[in-house]
């Protein structure tokens, strides 16, 4: 049962409320945000992705050559070469490659509501050859030590994890990959368990096994072992095809609360929750039969790529889960979920 309540804003943010922030480029999506409070204010740290204006009969994209400055590569749309059934990648020759070229960007709001540009803080872009597709899709982890970001780090090499870490948004230390391809998704628990750092993360296995949620643990946030699979696919399920982890689990007096999403063969998101061991998150305590959200609203129906509600920032006051979530893969929206409830649908 879709239990998450909209707010009647939305969506907060669509791609014609900003401005491109790569010459020559438009913004084709906003996408998953990451969450976070600072300054007393509410941060999001979108993902931007971006092209060039499509012209007649061409496909172009953006990407960083290996002097890492941006390069729009072109095909024609008619050579029968040309991979374009997915509005997201395309492949060419075998070669696969992304539509449009992702990076953060900041933008602050004193309501929850209405999101400003925030000039005076500049937006991360990818860097370096891991990195030349772009990032995306970046969990804030709030922490007394900072903020650390884990986001996907895009190239034609692989896919995989990165992190950041920073204090005040305009100086960051860039950790690079922690989590090796094909990985995604990867949430940090905000404080330690038993004197260690856990993580929530997504490797894909494409033979034996699929793309399921694992949790790991660290000594420092930077080396991560002791990796177990805690969330497979489920058949006939609506997160048939795959599962990933959303924001930072949730402490509750019954465990963490982890909204994950997941997809079924059509490419269909929702959202649904999982509930884990205080003590040793490692079991599982209860996991959504059915959606706690799914893609119900027109602009989560229809848009850059429809039947998507995607997540991977919160904010938590009370009883009150603040989800900021990605629409159609095209626009922001926001929504709010009463913990109470959620661990009830669990029951
Ligand atoms: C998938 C989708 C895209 C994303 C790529 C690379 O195809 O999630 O939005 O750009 O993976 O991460």
């Amino acid at each position: 049962m879709d239990i998450a309540k909209r707010c009647e804003r939305n969506p907060l943010l669509k791609p014609s409320d900003l401005k491109a922030g790569i010459k020559g480029m438009e913004i084709a999506c906003l996408l998953n945000p990451g969450v976070f409070r600072f300054d007393d204010k509410i941060w999001l740290l979108l993902r931007v992705a971006e092209r060039p204006v499509q012209k007649e009969n061409k496909i172009s994209f953006p990407v960083y050559n290996s002097t890492r400055e941006i390069e729009v590569v072109s095909f024609d749309t008619d050579d029968p070469e040309l991979d374009v059934s997915d509005p997201r990648v395309i492949n060419y020759k075998g070669q696969d490659y992304l539509t449009t070229l992702s990076y953060l960007r900041l933008v602050s709001s004193n309501d929850g509501v209405h999101f400003k540009d925030e000039p005076d803080f500049p937006p991360l872009f990818g860097k370096g050859e891991l990195e030349a597709f772009g990032i995306e899709d970046c969990r804030v982890a709030t922490t007394p030590n900072g903020y650390y970001l884990t986001f996907t780090e895009v190239s034609s090499v692989a896919v995989g994890v990165g992190l950041i870490h920073t204090t005040n948004w305009k100086d960051y230390t860039r950790h690079g990959m922690i989590f090796p391809p094909h990985n995604k998704d990867c949430a940090l628990f905000e404080e330690q368990i038993n004197n260690r750092f856990y993580a929530l993360h997504r490797p894909s296995s494409p033979e034996l096994g699929g793309n399921y949620i694992w949790l790991a643990e660290s000594p420092d946030r930077l080396h991560w072992g002791n990796h177990t699979c805690i969330a497979t696919t489920r058949k006939n399920s609506w997160d048939c095809a795959r599962v990933g982890a959303g924001a930072s689990p949730v402490k509750t007096s019954e465990g963490w609360l982890e909204i994950y999403h997941g997809a079924d063969h059509n490419h269909r998101y929702c959202l649904g929750a999982l509930l884990l061991d205080l003590k040793d998150p490692s079991r599982v305590l209860a996991r959504s039969r059915e959606p706690i959200m799914e893609p119900l609203a027109a602009y989560e129906q229809t848009g850059f790529f429809g039947n998507v509600v995607f997540t991977n920032g919160h904010l938590v006051d009370g009883d009150t889960i603040t989800m900021y979530y990605g629409a159609s893969d095209e626009v922001i929206c926001r929504a709010t979920f009463s913990i109470t409830e959620i661990l009830e649908s669990l029951k």
